[in-house]
Formats: C-alpha cells, sequence, structure tokens
C-alpha cells in the first residue's frame, strides 16, 4: 500500500533552490537553477512577452483544446526557426514538427518514438549531460551509455575521446548533443569539430538526436546557435530535435516547445508525425495553448521579432559582462598563478568551475553560495555587484 513507498531523493538541480530558500544569510547566492536573474538578481519578464500578452487578451481568444499535434502558427514558427525559414528540408516538408511540454516533454516523447520504433537502440550522453536527460530515458525504458565529453585536465572538450566513443558505439544508435551552450559545462564543439562529429555519425549510420534549449542564449544569434543542426541537415540526415523556449524567451512555466523529426522524405514525415501524436494522446491528450500563442505571436510580427532579438541579446551580454568580471576578479585575486581563462572560453548560462563536491560544499556551507555539487554554477543569476564576492569564495574554496 502506500505506506510502503519510500522517499525519493530530491532533485539535484531544483533542490538547490529549496536549501537557498531555508538560507537565512544576506550574502546568500542562488548559483544552481539556470534561470535569468536581473542585475536586482529578480526573475525577469521579457518586454515583448508582455506585449504579445496583452496583444492575446484584447483579441480575446478563447481556450478551447489544441490538436495533439500543437498550435498550427506555432509549429510553423518553430521549424522556422531552428532550420531557417529558408531550409530545403522545409520547402520539401521532410520536417515532422509537433508542439511539446516544454524541452522537458520533448525530449520524453522522442525518448518514447524511439523505444517504440528503434527497440534496443542505444542513446549516447555525453558525460557529464543536464542531469534530466538520464531521467528521461530510464522511464522511457531507452538503454543508453555515455560518451566522453569533458577533460578535466584542460577544463575543455575531450574531442578525441568523444569521437572514439561516438565510433565504439553500435551501429545505428542515437547520439544526444546539445545544439548550442552545453549544460553543465559550456563547452561546445567548434565548427571544424562539428563537421567531424557529423562524419563520424554518418559513417556509423547512427542518428543525431538534439536538445536545443539555448538558442539564441548562447551567441545572442538565433541562427548561429542553430548552426550545429543546420549543418547536420545540410548533408541530408535524419535527425531529431527537442526544442525549449524556457530560456530564449523566458518562459519557463508556460511549458512551450517541440519535437522535430527530419525524415527522408515528405511522406515519412507525415507517418512519423502521425505516431507522435499517438504517443502524446495518452500522455497529455494535448499541450498548452498560452506560451505557444507568445511565440507564434512574436515570431509572426517582425517589430515583436526583433525586440525579442534585442532582449535575447541584452540577456546574453549581461551573462558575457558577468563571465568577464568573475574572470577578472579570479586572476587579479588569486596568486597561485592558476590560469583562469577557461571561464572566458564556455559559453552560455552557465560555467564549470572545476570544483569538486567538497569545494562546492565549502561554497554553500562557509559562502552560502548555492551551486550543483558538479561544480557548475548559472552566471545568470549573478549580478556584477556580487561578482567580487564570488571570486573570494572560488579561491577559498579551491585552496583549501
Ligand atoms: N535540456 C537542457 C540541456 C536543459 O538545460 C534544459 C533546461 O532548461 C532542458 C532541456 C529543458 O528545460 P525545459 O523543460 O524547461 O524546457
Ligand atoms: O540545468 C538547469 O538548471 C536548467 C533548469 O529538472 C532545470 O535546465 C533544472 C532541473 C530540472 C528542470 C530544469
Amino acid at each position: 500500500r502506500f505506506d510502503n513507498i519510500t522517499m525519493a531523493p530530491p532533485d539535484p538541480i531544483l533542490g538547490v533552490s529549496e536549501a537557498f530558500k531555508a538560507d537565512t544569510s544576506d550574502m546568500k547566492l542562488n548559483l544552481g537553477v539556470g534561470a535569468y536573474r536581473t542585475e536586482e538578481l529578480q526573475p525577469y519578464v521579457l518586454k515583448v512577452v508582455k506585449k504579445a500578452e496583452n496583444l492575446m487578451l484584447e483579441r480575446g481568444e478563447n481556450k478551447e483544446y489544441l490538436p495533439i499535434e500543437g498550435l498550427a502558427a506555432f509549429n510553423k514558427a518553430t521549424a522556422e526557426l531552428l532550420f531557417g525559414a529558408d531550409n530545403p528540408v522545409l520547402h520539401q516538408q521532410r520536417v515532422a514538427t509537433i508542439q511539446g511540454l516544454s524541452g522537458t516533454g520533448s525530449l520524453r516523447v522522442a525518448a518514447a518514438l524511439i523505444e517504440r520504433y528503434f527497440p534496443g537502440a542505444k542513446v549516447l550522453i555525453s558525460s557529464p549531460t543536464w542531469g534530466n536527460h538520464k531521467n528521461i530515458f530510464n522511464d522511457a525504458r531507452v538503454p543508453w551509455s555515455e560518451y566522453r565529453y569533458y577533460d578535466p585536465k584542460t577544463v575543455g572538450l575531450d574531442f578525441d575521446g568523444m569521437i572514439a566513443d561516438i565510433k565504439a558505439a553500435p551501429d545505428g544508435s542515437f547520439v544526444l548533443l546539445h545544439g548550442c551552450a552545453h549544460n553543465p559545462t559550456g563547452i561546445d564543439p567548434t565548427p571544424e569539430q562539428w563537421e567531424k562529429i557529423a562524419d563520424v555519425i554518418q559513417e556509423k549510420n547512427h542518428i543525431p538526436f538534439f536538445d536545443v534549449a539555448y538558442q539564441g542564449f548562447a551567441s545572442g544569434s538565433l541562427d548561429e546557435d542553430a548552426s550545429s543542426v543546420r549543418l547536420f541537415a545540410a548533408r541530408g540526415m535524419e535527425l531529431l530535435v527537442a526544442q525549449s523556449y524556457s530560456k530564449n524567451l523566458g518562459l519557463y512555466a508556460e511549458r512551450v516547445g517541440a519535437i522535430n523529426v527530419l525524415c527522408s522524405s515528405a511522406d515519412a514525415a507525415v507517418r512519423v508525425k502521425s505516431q507522435l501524436k499517438r504517443i502524446a494522446r495518452p500522455m497529455y491528450s494535448n499541450p498548452p495553448v498560452h506560451g505557444a500563442r507568445i511565440v507564434a505571436n512574436v515570431v509572426g510580427n517582425p517589430d515583436f521579432f526583433n525586440e525579442w532579438k534585442e532582449e535575447m541579446e541584452m540577456m546574453a551580454g549581461r551573462i558575457k559582462s558577468v563571465r568577464q568580471k568573475l574572470y577578472n576578479n579570479l586572476s587579479a585575486k588569486d596568486k597561485s598563478g592558476k590560469d583562469w581563462s577557461f571561464i572566458l572560453k564556455q559559453i552560455g548560462m552557465f560555467s564549470f568551475t572545476g570544483l569538486n563536491k567538497a569545494q562546492s560544499d565549502n561554497m554553500t556551507d562557509k559562502w552560502h553560495v548555492y551551486m550543483t555539487k558538479d561544480g557548475r554554477i548559472s552566471l545568470a543569476g549573478l549580478s556584477a555587484a556580487k561578482c567580487e564576492y564570488l571570486a573570494d569564495a572560488i579561491i577559498d574554496s579551491y585552496h583549501n
């Protein structure tokens, strides 16, 4: 009976926010969850989102159910943002797109598709990766294994290890790739490395599976951040993409995202879409409308679209500026001669500091800096005013 159910462990990322709330220190700083904060460390609703919502309210749109595949205008907009509106794969109607419950829900539906139509196929995931990836594939009963990604010696990419592990996997595996701004390391392959990754995946008949949770947030440019996916698509490969609007439009709680399956023909795309709908129906029937309408309105209106891009650049720019400021403080204050330049090489919301678990515990226990125990800090939760304090905390934790 229910009495026999044991306690589940807390989420290693979202659990950090719970611990932060309970801390009464004035110095406390939440660098756990990847959520954008203003310089005042407050949550931020994009101005363009408020404008779109006002417009929606004025229009008095209804709350009828969406179809299983979601809002048509959203699905069109999201595939165009990802592939580029003039990409031949769209004109050829080779992409099956359905709206999903943000990045997580989209990954889960894609995982169910793999489980159903590729029985026994393995998903290769990077080591390390976003903590929820393993949960998603475990729950979908999709076997997975890890490929090398992070090299602690260089605090950079273990490119040779990555390639070797992708080569060693059984032919026809799925390779989960972070489209841009790898979570948690902030380390992305270079364009030349992406080409080599595509070579090996093609050679091995693997299927790339992109998780795109930060489009526009890494470089500040939507197109540049989609270049990895577009490079694979241009090679004529089939691929899967899960998209999220949590970060780039700040729609975290609205749960808006999409599953895209690039197929080899328009006919296959129609069939795949019918099966995606079949998977979604008994899971949640149909997705929520509000966030999808916001995306469709923002992308569909040139003024709004430009405003969105400006706000994304502003957010990405603020993160870059605290990244630089943190580096400056670390370099100036640390007398050990340690090279901190890896911090500047990382991109996106996060920085992988290289702090181990005991050092990360020191950050929290002594300095009230909340972060995940793998040494990741969310720079989106850091203000310019707190950079010096954070540098002191990191240096103290490193050398103790
Ligand atoms: N994938 C990665 C790599 C992430 O960092 C996140 C978190 O933002 C997600 C997927 C999905 O998040 P959400 O379900 O909020 O879209
Ligand atoms: O890695 C992060 O911080 C974000 C947010 O279960 C997040 O991706 C974290 C945990 C989670 C869902 C989202």
